[in-house]
């Protein structure tokens, strides 16, 4: 397996709007994570992901781009990204934006021109379709609600939009637009922005002809199972490395729903020519419901632990993972694995983050930062919890309040609310009225009150990027091989990671209950009496005995371990 920067990484996810408003207007800007790269630096990340920063009105939170070369006003001038990349550069920490292309804003020059009229020549860098039978094309459904078709009284055709009505989808099949997107790119690399998360990207290739899609509880169709992976993504995406990625030492990573291992290993494999990496969506997708995401039941930790595996020995060798379960469109982890506690936040990152793969983690939970307490639906900002309410409570067979918890457990909105600096006035996040509402848990959980407290869950990421990237564990836990453990066990996640004759095991008690697994007797022989690189809490030093609630830790062995393979 090559070795590469990208691989040894530890990735951190801004969300510009809610990281820190360095401008008093309530709403985090560019200078306001300048402010913030020591703080980052002492975590010890080494990429930073940045949410979309361009133009756009906001419809989706900057997922919906209006001008593609200039920065959104809220968070600043391209002076202060320029200057962000110098500052982040200078501290050895590369920038990762957030390449939004499968879609733009309506409120682009591209669509203004495209839906002035059927004749104009930029007509099909849209995706435009006569009705049928008097109605929309298809039953395919905005992923925010309502179809996925928009009529356009003017010139008398539907435009396609997967997400909000003002998102019509990009036409890839138009070579034009290609190559409009790949100078974008360029024009970002050659400022040395170091590579690209891609939106949706495993959407961009619309199949050749549109036909109904299946149902899955919904008014509509459901729009991902006839868009993703499409005929010609791997054509698209073999076209983009040969004209631009290619061309720069870059870290690439694609969302891509609706994806398996098989997929992954021919969008992220080992030769390079398509991306390094993709985000799948299976184990973030275990604990939905009748209605997809919209469920608030627990995680079931065997399927979660048996999924895990899957990827990561099916992409063993073949292509590689990436490691996260927050971003800003999940609800917090410690929410929705752990109990909310400290004590929980810490277990399941080290679960999660001793696996094969470059781990992505998102702002605020390196503090342990935890789910929002809304009250109702009043209390959301985000387009997709808003759609989904007026969609389920439309489709009249849920009860408003089972809707209403479950879109509390899985809105989006829990990721948003401002970062929590320390217990000043609005978390210290600004000193205006803040965009969104701070969570009131930022008296207890904030980073200055962490950052002070050498047991604290700050304290514990920053050893823990430590152990990953630094230590002589390095090559172990980053290209080690990987092999599940008590898969059947309840409550605790253990799992081997094996690097030439060192081993590690990595176990952790998911639960808030004192437990004891029945490991294998040779894992057992090779560990005992071992004491623990880095432990949540616990005694530290392995023996057969029971763990304490959320008792996570990393044992390593050295002699005996051919035995563990
Ligand atoms: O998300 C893709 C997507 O499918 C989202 O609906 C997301 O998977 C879902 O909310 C998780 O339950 C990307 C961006 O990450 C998201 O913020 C944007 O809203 C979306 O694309 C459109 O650009």
């Amino acid at each position: 397996m090559k070795k590469v920067w990208w691989k040894e990484s530890i990735v951190y996810e801004i969300y510009p709007r809610s990281f820190y408003d360095s401008d008093g207007d309530g709403i985090g800007d560019l200078n306001g994570i300048t402010d913030k790269l020591d703080y980052l630096e002492e975590l010890g990340v080494n990429v930073l992901w940045l949410a979309p920063v361009y133009q756009s009105p906001n419809d989706d939170n900057g997922y919906d781009i209006s001008d593609y070369r200039n920065i959104m006003k809220e968070f600043g001038t391209m002076e202060d990204f320029d200057r962000l990349l110098s500052e982040a550069h200078k501290r050895g920490l590369k920038i990762m934006m957030d390449l939004v292309a499968n879609h733009s804003s309506d409120e682009h020059a591209w669509f203004a021109e495209s839906r002035s009229s059927r004749e104009n020549d930029k007509r099909d860098y849209y995706i435009w379709r006569d009705p049928v039978d008097g109605r929309e094309p298809t039953n395919w459904g905005s992923s925010f609600g309502g179809s996925a078709w928009e009529w356009d009284e003017a010139t008398g055709q539907y435009y396609l939009h997967c997400f909000s009505r003002k998102q019509p989808d990009l036409n890839w099949d138009d070579p034009r637009v290609r190559m409009e997107i790949y100078d974008i790119m360029r024009f970002w690399l050659d400022k040395g922005v170091d590579g690209f998360r891609m939106d949706v990207i495993n959407m961009i290739s619309k199949p050749e002809t549109f036909t109904d899609a299946p149902y899955n509880g919904g008014r509509y169709g459901s729009t991902g199972a006839v868009v993703a992976n499409g005929p010609h993504v791997h054509e698209y995406l073999q076209e983009m490395n040969r004209e631009v990625l290619s061309k720069y030492d870059i870290m690439t990573v694609g969302e891509c729903g609706g994806t398996v291992p098989g997929d992954a290993a021919r969008y992220a494999n080992e030769d390079g020519s398509e991306l390094n990496m993709i985000f799948q969506f299976e184990h973030v997708n275990l604990d939905g419901g009748k209605y997809r995401k919209w469920a608030h039941d627990p995680m079931d930790l065997p399927k979660l632990k048996k999924n895990l595996a899957k990827w990561q020995t099916e992409l063993r060798d073949k292509a590689w993972n990436s490691i996260y379960f927050n971003n800003h469109d999940q609800p917090r982890v410690v929410s929705r694995l752990g109990d909310d506690s400290p004590e929980s936040a810490k277990a399941i990152a080290l679960g999660l983050y001793c696996m094969q793969g470059t781990p992505y983690l998102y702002q605020g939970e390196e503090l342990g930062m935890t789910n929002y307490p809304f009250r109702g639906i009043g209390d959301y900002e985000d387009i997709e919890s808003i759609g989904a309410y007026r969609e389920l409570t439309a489709a009249g067979t849920g009860d408003p309040e089972e809707i209403l918890k479950s879109i509390a457990y899985k809105s989006r909105d829990n990721a948003r609310t401002p970062m929590q600096w320390s217990n000043a006035p609005n978390a210290g996040f600004t000193k205006a009225e803040p965009w969104y509402p701070v969570n009131p848990n930022y008296i207890r959980i904030n980073a200055e009150s962490q950052q002070k407290d050498p047991e604290s869950v700050f304290h514990f990421y920053r050893k823990l990027i430590g152990l990953r990237t630094k230590s002589e564990y390095k090559d172990l836990l980053v290209y080690g091989g990987y092999r599940l453990l008590i898969p059947e066990d309840p409550a605790v996640y253990a799992y081997l990671r094996v690097y030439e004759n060192r081993a590690a095991l990595v176990i952790a008690n998911l639960s808030a209950e004192r437990s004891h697994p029945e490991l294998p007797e040779e894992v057992k022989a090779c560990f005992r009496g071992k004491t623990a690189v880095l432990r949540s809490r616990g005694t530290g030093v392995f023996q057969d005995a029971e763990l304490e609630p959320w008792e996570a830790a990393v044992y390593i062995a050295e002699e005996k371990t051919e035995c563990l393979c």
